[in-house]
């Protein structure tokens, strides 16, 4: 029997209330006064934690501008010295992790076991790495130099892990940024802030501009900014694509996905049951790489099938503070209502064995079997805890199902014979295919996709390289006069 166990948020509330629950943005190393301000909620309990400024278009202007004048004494810092703001960084994530754990678990609703053992340890990892990999930059890429002042924009998913990915390559390369987080979990990104001070990080290197879309928009627009990196929705990555177009900016996009999860026959359906805990309901699937297709050879779909009902009725759904939940709140009630939504209209066959909360945004399980191909919640990402299934019966059908979709972020494939998965899995069009395992994360393996999941790589060498630009070749040697 596994007993209520909540991890103690009053740390984190503590942070809240030092800052009078009211929160500027970060420019030049330190918090402004705040302006306008929205509120940023607690969604499994429906109270308010922080109230957060609504950046405007003279925020991303000062910011840029700290930006640009911090960048050139940055970049002369040279690798040795960013590595050791960046091991500094990653040190106070160490010291800090419970209450950056706590603090996400509040804002965003994720269950406290995985921001705990998952998104803060990653952030680290990923910081750690590139404080590794900065040391090295002037012997391994001698002709790049860094792109400049960098506008990063990211979702409320993972929100401190996504910070990590774009500030931890960029400051290792010499660049500046301009970070906007998500409006729905903006608090994380704010203890970062105030953790650069401690570590070192000379002001006007990171800024954090919290607000709505047209924050991020003005920050996209900014003539004072080389590079975008971006991560959300292929919408709004359409968006921001046009309105770099013939700017000159480089940008890197991290979009949607509706990755194929391929079970053959041949597989350990144990082991690929699990997997597929991970794969869809980790974060209540709200995973740019979720598993949220399920293709199951014909032959072993009915026992698949109930082999994954009967772990679906273990899975545990609550309080996300609670260290023994499995299952904690959607990011907010609005898109919680929406996935909702989603389902309801469904022609398929539903299965929801959970019971949820009846305060909070929290949303069951769900399982979806007797889909039409072209039915959109076969096509379309949900982004929710919600699994559609089909079936397959040849190698090559599943190869055909599991590329007809328009994203291709990632793909799993389970079977037991090595020359299959060896055979199916470069056929699969996706950024990253895990065999027998899922949602395998590295901070030096590069993450991106293909098609409608976007372009660029983050992490790895090739996410390095996209911080940094070519050179200009040295000047002709000028004869000296004699
Ligand atoms: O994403 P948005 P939302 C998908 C998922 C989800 C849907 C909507 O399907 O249901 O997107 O989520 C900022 N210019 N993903 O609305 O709007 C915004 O403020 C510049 C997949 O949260 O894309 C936020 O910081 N920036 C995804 C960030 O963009 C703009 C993760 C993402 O918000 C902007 C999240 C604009 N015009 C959602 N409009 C993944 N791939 O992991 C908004 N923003």
């Amino acid at each position: 029997e596994y007993g209520p166990a909540p991890e103690d948020d009053g740390p984190a509330q503590a942070w809240l209330d030092r800052h009078g629950r009211r929160f500027g943005v970060f420019i030049g190393g330190t918090f402004q006064a705040p302006g306008k301000t929205f509120a940023t909620r607690n969604p499994a309990r429906g109270t308010e934690l922080a109230q957060v400024t609504q950046g405007t278009e003279a925020d991303i202007e000062a910011a840029v501008t700290a930006a640009r004048r911090a960048q050139p004494a940055w970049a002369r810092l040279g690798g040795q010295g960013w590595a050791r703001v960046l091991y500094a960084i990653a040190r106070l994530l160490q010291k800090h992790s419970r209450l950056f754990a706590v603090l996400e678990t509040l804002d965003n609703g994720k269950p406290i076991r995985e921001s705990r053992d998952i998104d803060i340890p990653l952030a680290q990892r990923h910081f750690y790495y590139h404080a590794g990999m900065a040391a090295l930059m002037e012997d391994e890429l001698p002709d790049r130099v860094p792109v400049g002042v960098c506008g990063q924009i990211v979702p409320w998913n993972f929100p401190l892990l996504m910070l990590a990915w774009k500030i931890a390559p960029a400051l290792a390369m010499g660049n500046t940024v301009v970070l906007k987080p998500a409006e729905w979990t903006p608090l994380t990104a704010l203890l970062f802030a105030e953790i650069c001070g401690e570590a070192g990080v000379p002001p006007g290197v990171v800024n954090i501009v919290t607000g709505d879309g047209a924050t991020g928009a003005a920050l996209v627009s900014h003539p004072g900014v080389d590079k975008i990196a971006f991560t959300g929705s292929t919408d709004v990555g359409r968006e921001i694509r046009r309105a770099t177009a013939g700017t000159g900016k480089a940008l890197t996009l991290e979009l949607g996905g509706k990755s194929p999860y391929v079970v053959f026959e041949d597989a350990d359906l144990d082991s690929a049951v699990e997997g597929l805990v991970d794969a869809i309901w980790f974060n209540q699937g709200q995973v740019c790489c979720a598993g949220s297709r399920l293709l199951v050879q014909e032959g072993i779909a009915e026992a698949f099938y109930a082999k994954l009902r009967a772990r679906m009725a273990t899975l545990r759904i609550g309080d996300p503070l609670d260290k023994c939940i499995d299952v904690g709140a959607m990011v907010d009630p609005a898109h919680c209502a929406k996935v909702a939504e989603m389902v309801a209209g469904s022609n398929g066959e539903v299965h929801q064995p959970g019971t949820v909360p009846a305060e909070g945004a929290f949303y069951p399980p769900t399982l979806i079997t007797g889909l039409e191909p072209a039915d959109p919640l076969m096509r379309d990402e949900i982004f929710g805890p919600v699994l559609v299934a089909t079936t397959f019966r040849t190698p090559a059908e599943a190869v055909e199902v599991a590329n007809a979709t328009r994203y291709g972020l990632a793909a799993t494939l389970w079977s037991e014979n090595i020359n299959r998965a060896l055979d199916i899995a470069p056929k699969l069009a996706a950024g990253v295919v895990w065999v027998n395992a899922t949602n395998l994360f590295d901070a030096a393996a590069g993450f991106g996709g293909v098609r409608e999941s976007g372009f660029g790589r983050e992490g790895g060498w090739e996410g390095l390289r996209a911080y940094t630009k070519q050179a200009a070749p040295p000047k002709a040697l000028v004869p000296v006069a004699a």
